[in-house]
C-alpha cells in the first residue's frame, strides 16, 4: 500500500565561503568559460538560501547540507606540502596553484552529486539507502566523499531506517556522480518505483574528448547494494553527442519525477529502447509520460547553455500539474523561453514554469537541480532524521545571518594563498554547524 504522506524532501547544498571559479571541470562549459573570474560567495549562498525559502514557503519539506571543510589541508599535505597552515598555503600558491584551487573548491554545494538515493519503497530491506558518490573523475570533487559520508550519517543516523553506504572504489571503472545520473519514476512518491541509472560509458571504455563521468558498473553496483528489484531497474546510456556538447551529467539534459520524464531528444544513446525498457519496468505501477524536447525546437547547445533541464520538477502543493523551477538563464535564452511558453500552454504534465536566480552557481555549471539532493521519505523517516537539518524560516534566517556576517562578497584566486582567508572559512563553517547543532562535524 502506498502512503500518501510520503514526501520528496530536497536537501540543498549550501554554498560554502570558498566558492570560486577555479576552471576545474573539463567538459563543463560554464566552469571553463568563467575560470579565473572573481566570485561572490556571499551572494551565492544567499541565492541558495532564498531558493530554499521559496520552496519552504510553498509548503515543501526542505533540508540543507552544510559545506565541507575547506581548504582541505590533507590534500595539500598528501602532495608534499608541510609546515604551518600559512606556509602550506603560500608554497602551494606558488608551486601548485591548481591544486590549491582544488583544495578550496566549494563543489559539495552541488548536492545532486552527493549520493544516489533509493527510497524505502524500492529496497528489499525496507530501509532508505544512500550511497555517497565517489566523484572520482574530477580531482577537486574526488575528496568530497569521506566528509560527505560523515555528513549523511549525521543527518540519516538511525540505522533501522537508513543505510548510508561508503563510496564505490576510487577507480575509473566505478566512476560515479550520484543522483545527477539517476532518475526515480513512480505513480506517487510513496509507491514503489522504477529507478533509471544513466551511464556515460562501460567500465573499461576510455573517456572520450570530454569525460563520461559515470559507468554502468557503478549504477549496477549501487542497484545491487540498495536491494532494488532488478525488474524495476533500467540502465540507460547517455548519448555521446550530449556529453560532447557539454552535458557532463545526465541531469543537464533530463529531469524526471512521478510518472513524467522530461528530456532532450539527444539525451540518450537509444531513446526508443530506453522508453520501452522503462514502460516494461513500470508495468502494473504507472503509465510513463515522456516529454521529449526536439532538437529542432531547442538545439542541444541552448539546452545546455540555458540549463532548461537542470530544473526542479515539482509536485507543487495545491496544483494539478507539475511545476518546473528553472534558472533565470532559461528565461533569457530565446528558444527555451519560447519552448516553456508552449509547454505550459499545452495540456501535458507540466503546467507552470517558474524562474529563479542561482547565477553564482550557474557560472560553475550548477543549476537548481544540481543544488539539491532529492530524498523521498516516509513520515516516520522524516521524524527520524536530524531535525535541525530540516529548515524552517528561523533556521534559514540564522544561516543567512552567518553568511552575511562571515562570507566575503569578492573572492579571487590570489586570496586563496592568505591564511586569514583559510581561517575565515573555518570559522564560517563552524558558525553554520552551530546553527544546526552539528558541531560534531567540525
Ligand atoms: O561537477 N562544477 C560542478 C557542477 C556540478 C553540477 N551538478 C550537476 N549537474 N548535478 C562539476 O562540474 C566547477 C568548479 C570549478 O571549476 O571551480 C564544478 O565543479
Amino acid at each position: 500500500m502506498s502512503d500518501l504522506k510520503t514526501v520528496e524532501v530536497n536537501f540543498d547544498g549550501l554554498i560554502g565561503p570558498s566558492h570560486n571559479y577555479g576552471g576545474m571541470s573539463a567538459g563543463n562549459l560554464a566552469s571553463a568559460a568563467n575560470s579565473g573570474d572573481i566570485s561572490n560567495p556571499r551572494e551565492g549562498a544567499l541565492q541558495g538560501l532564498e531558493k530554499m525559502r521559496h520552496l519552504l514557503r510553498a509548503g515543501f519539506t526542505q533540508g540543507v547540507l552544510l559545506p565541507l571543510p575547506r581548504p582541505n589541508f590533507d590534500l595539500l599535505v598528501a602532495a608534499g606540502f608541510s609546515g604551518s597552515d600559512g606556509e602550506i598555503l603560500a608554497a602551494a600558491a606558488k608551486q601548485a596553484p591548481r591544486l590549491l584551487r582544488a583544495a578550496y573548491s566549494a563543489s559539495s554545494m552541488w548536492a545532486a552529486n552527493a549520493a544516489t538515493i533509493s527510497p524505502s519503497a524500492d529496497t528489499s530491506d525496507g530501509r532508505l539507502h544512500l550511497t555517497a558518490a565517489n566523484l572520482s573523475t574530477m580531482l577537486h570533487r574526488s575528496f568530497e566523499h569521506p566528509d560527505m559520508v560523515a555528513n549523511l550519517i549525521a543527518v540519516f543516523g538511525e540505522p533501522d531506517k537508513f543505510a548510508v553506504h561508503a563510496a564505490l572504489p576510487m577507480h575509473s571503472d566505478f566512476a560515479d556522480e550520484g543522483a545527477a545520473n539517476h532518475v526515480r519514476l513512480c505513480s506517487e512518491h510513496g509507491a514503489s518505483g522504477v529507478e533509471l541509472f544513466v551511464y556515460g560509458r562501460n567500465s573499461q571504455q576510455a573517456a572520450t574528448n570530454f569525460p563520461a563521468r559515470q559507468t554502468r558498473l557503478a549504477g549496477e553496483s549501487i542497484a545491487r547494494s540498495h536491494g532494488v528489484d532488478a525488474s524495476r531497474t533500467v540502465f540507460a546510456q547517455q548519448s555521446k553527442a550530449a556529453i560532447e556538447a557539454g552535458a557532463f551529467h545526465n541531469d543537464v539534459v533530463c529531469v524526471g519525477t512521478l510518472n513524467t520524464l522530461f528530456f532532450h531528444e539527444l539525451a540518450f544513446e537509444n531513446t526508443e529502447e530506453i522508453l520501452t525498457d522503462i514502460r516494461r519496468a513500470a508495468s502494473g505501477l504507472f503509465d510513463l509520460k515522456p516529454v521529449m524536447v526536439a532538437q529542432a525546437e531547442v538545439p542541444i547547445e541552448d539546452a545546455i547553455g540555458s540549463y532548461l533541464f537542470n530544473s526542479q520538477l515539482l509536485q507543487w502543493p495545491g496544483e494539478d500539474r507539475l511545476v518546473l523551477l528553472a534558472p533565470l538563464e532559461t528565461q533569457e535564452t530565446e528558444s527555451t523561453r519560447a519552448y516553456c511558453e508552449r509547454l505550459v500552454a499545452g495540456n501535458g504534465p507540466i503546467g507552470r514554469v517558474e524562474y529563479i536566480d542561482v547565477r553564482q552557481s550557474m557560472r560553475n555549471g550548477g543549476g537548481p537541480a544540481c543544488l539539491r539532493l532529492r530524498v523521498v521519505m516516509t513520515p516516520d523517516e522524516v521524524a527520524s532524521c536530524h531535525p535541525d537539518s530540516l529548515l524552517d524560516e528561523r533556521r534559514i534566517d540564522a544561516l543567512q545571518a552567518v553568511v552575511k556576517r562571515m562570507y566575503r562578497d569578492q573572492l579571487s584566486s590570489a586570496d586563496l594563498a592568505d591564511v586569514d582567508f583559510a581561517n575565515e572559512c573555518r570559522a564560517a563553517r563552524e558558525a553554520l554547524l552551530d546553527v544546526l547543532h552539528l558541531s560534531e562535524l567540525a
